[in-house]
Formats: structure tokens, C-alpha cells, sequence
């Protein structure tokens, strides 16, 4: 069993596995280096060669207890027709939806438009590398994939006014995206993907009243399906108010928090494993203040079952030598 088994199934506490969201990407000068040769980013994630690469890469660095995969949240809106493309200092930019097209496409011409993905989770899998490790699959959250497909680019902090308009599209919406999330959970797990993790960026949009049918209800459905399969899964519903009743409408395996949360209080509410927290900003910092944010959590949580991770994705002006020094830290701790 590798250590982050140990900390979902046996509740071990006596040593904190650790993985970084967005480990493999802009503050690795080796991934600037290949992205400078690769400007369209789909393309890189769809280049198995090099997909895989850029995922062992924080691997060869640091100790790590996982790798996850290389790959985007968006690729299911491109393996679904519609067209999705990453502009420099811009983000993510997404076509129109045309639905009757989208309604037409069927489980195997998606599987196979997004096979270099899957090859790529088979050959990270049994890579020397992760002997005793984790390989990460993952998707965006059912709200946060209809987000995006609906806004069409990244909503910051707020939602085009006219997101909710045309109720009937989101329902045919969020039908289809429940069958290709499945379709394509189901395919990163063949491929040797033995942990899920949903990604949930935008939870913290909602309102209250909106949660259960946005998040909950197809979030919960989703959960089942891959417990099913008898994989793990880590939910990041990042920015949601209430993360216990996440917890008890949602039933993930391991709740991830984001760096707004206050540890002590989770701690007490919530009685699965949690994973992750410290601010990324934080790594922008010195190695003394990281020693004592990295050594709060590690306090908080040293006699719950804890995978060490940060509150939000690692950023890109991140030296690798402060990620170096925080894996040590957890590693010694
Ligand atoms: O070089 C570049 O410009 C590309 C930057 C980049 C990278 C490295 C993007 C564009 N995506 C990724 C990889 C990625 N995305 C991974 C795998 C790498 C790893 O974790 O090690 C993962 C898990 C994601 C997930 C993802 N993509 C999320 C969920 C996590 C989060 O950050 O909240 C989201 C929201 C996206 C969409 C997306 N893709 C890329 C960007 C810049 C964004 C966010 C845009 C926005 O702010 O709305």
C-alpha cells in the first residue's frame, strides 16, 4: 500500500504523504523549456511523449508521494467538439456550444480523441519513478466544467450576468457532462490512474440556495461512480463556504481545503482525511516563515489522518528551491 493508501484507508497518522497541485508546470524551468517549444497547450497535453515527461518531472526533484497526471480540467469541453483554446496572459477561451453537434458525439470517438492522455497515465503508472507511488487522475466538477463551457472564458470573481438565462441548455449541459466525466474517470482508472481528484475552482461562485443542484447532487453522483470502481477520491470544492456540509451531502473520501479555511476548525467539524491548506503565496516568502506556516499545519493535523498539500495550485513564480525545502520539511516532520 503506498503511504497516501495508508492515510485513506488505515487513517494513518504517524507520517504525512505530500503532493503539490500543479506540481508539474511554470515554476519548473525543465516544463518552460518544453512549453517554449509547444505554444498550443492542447497539443502539448495531447503529445503522450511529452505529456508524460512533464509529469515525472517534479518527480526526478523532489520526494513526492504522487504524480498527477499532466493534463487540463478543459479537455473534456475539447474531446466534447467544443473549442478551446489557452491565450497568452489571457487564460483559457472557449467556443460556442452547439448542441445538437454535442449531443451526436459518442463515447468513442471521445475516448479516442483524448487517447494520449490515457496512454500517457499507462506509462507514468509503470514508470520506475512511482514504484509505491500514486498516479492522479482527474476532472473538474461537474459546476465548474458548466463554467466554463457556458462563460466561455475564466470567470475571476464573477459570472456573466447572463449565465442562468437559458435554463434548458444547462440541464442538456450538465447531462452531457456527466456521461463524458464518467467516460473519461473511467478511462484514466483502466489506464493505471489509481487516485481521483475532482477539481471544484469556482464552488465558492454559488450561492447557498444553488449548491445542491450545481455542486451536491451531480458532484455526489460522481463520487459514487468512482467508489465504484473502487478507487479513492479528493474533493477540492475551492472557495465553498461550508466545507462540513460539502463533506456530508458530497461523501468524498478525502476533503481538500483551500487557504482560506481555518485548520483548527476543520479539524474539529470534519472527520475524514483532509488534504491541504498552506497558502501557495507563502512559498513566495522566505524559508524561515515557510518553516513555521509548513509546521502550523503539520501541528494541526499530526494526529489526523493528513496528506500534505497547498490551498490552491503552486504558482508560477515559485522558486523550485522553496518546494525542495517544504517537501523536506513534511518529509523530517
Ligand atoms: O503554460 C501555460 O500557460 C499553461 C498553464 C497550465 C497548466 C500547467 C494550464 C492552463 N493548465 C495546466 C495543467 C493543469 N491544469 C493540471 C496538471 C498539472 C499539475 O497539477 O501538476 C491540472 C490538475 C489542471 C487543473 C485545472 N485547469 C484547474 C483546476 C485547478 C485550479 O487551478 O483551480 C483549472 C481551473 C484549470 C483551467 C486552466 N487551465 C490553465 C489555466 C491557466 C487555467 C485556469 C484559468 C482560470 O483562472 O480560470
Amino acid at each position: 500500500m503506498t503511504l497516501i493508501e495508508e492515510v485513506i484507508k488505515n487513517k494513518k497518522t504517524t507520517q504525512k504523504p505530500i503532493w503539490i497541485m500543479r506540481q508539474a508546470g511554470r515554476y519548473l524551468p525543465e516544463f518552460r523549456r518544453i512549453r517554449k517549444l509547444n505554444p498550443d497547450f492542447i497539443k502539448l497535453c495531447l503529445n503522450e511523449n511529452l505529456s508524460s515527461k512533464i509529469t515525472l518531472q517534479p518527480l526526478k526533484r523532489f520526494n513526492l508521494d504522487a504524480a498527477i497526471i499532466f493534463s487540463d480540467i478543459l479537455m473534456l469541453p475539447y474531446g466534447l467538439n467544443q473549442s478551446v483554446v489557452f491565450k497568452k496572459n489571457f487564460g483559457p477561451l472557449l467556443g460556442d456550444i452547439n448542441l445538437n453537434q454535442m449531443l451526436k458525439v459518442k463515447e468513442d470517438d471521445f475516448t479516442k480523441k483524448l487517447s494520449p492522455i490515457y496512454k500517457a497515465i499507462n506509462s507514468v503508472s509503470r514508470n520506475n519513478l512511482l514504484v509505491n507511488k500514486n498516479t492522479i487522475g482527474f476532472v473538474g466538477a461537474p459546476w465548474t466544467l458548466l463554467v466554463y463551457m457556458i462563460n466561455k472564458y475564466s470567470p475571476k470573481n464573477k459570472l456573466k450576468n447572463s449565465f442562468f438565462e437559458d435554463q434548458s441548455l444547462i440541464d442538456e449541459i450538465l447531462l452531457i457532462i456527466d456521461k463524458f466525466l464518467k467516460e473519461h474517470i473511467k478511462n484514466q482508472i483502466k489506464n493505471g490512474a489509481d487516485l481521483i481528484q475532482i477539481f471544484d475552482s469556482w464552488a465558492g461562485l454559488l450561492d447557498e440556495k444553488n449548491l445542491t443542484k450545481y455542486v451536491y447532487d451531480p458532484t455526489s453522483n460522481l463520487v459514487n461512480y468512482i467508489k465504484k470502481l473502487n478507487v479513492p477520491v479528493i474533493c477540492f470544492p475551492r472557495g465553498i463556504k461550508n466545507y462540513k456540509n460539502y463533506c456530508e451531502k458530497v461523501k468524498p473520501d478525502v476533503i481538500s481545503i483551500d487557504y482560506e479555511v481555518n485548520p483548527l476548525l476543520i479539524k474539529k467539524q470534519i472527520k475524514i482525511p483532509i488534504q491541504g491548506g498552506l497558502d501557495p503565496k507563502i512559498l513566495l516568502t522566505d524559508k524561515e516563515n515557510l518553516k513555521k506556516q509548513t509546521l502550523k499545519y503539520l501541528k494541526i493535523f499530526k494526529d489526523v489522518p493528513y496528506i500534505f498539500n497547498l490551498g490552491h495550485g503552486v504558482l508560477p513564480e515559485t522558486k523550485p528551491e522553496m518546494v525542495e525545502y517544504l517537501v523536506n520539511l513534511v518529509k523530517d516532520f
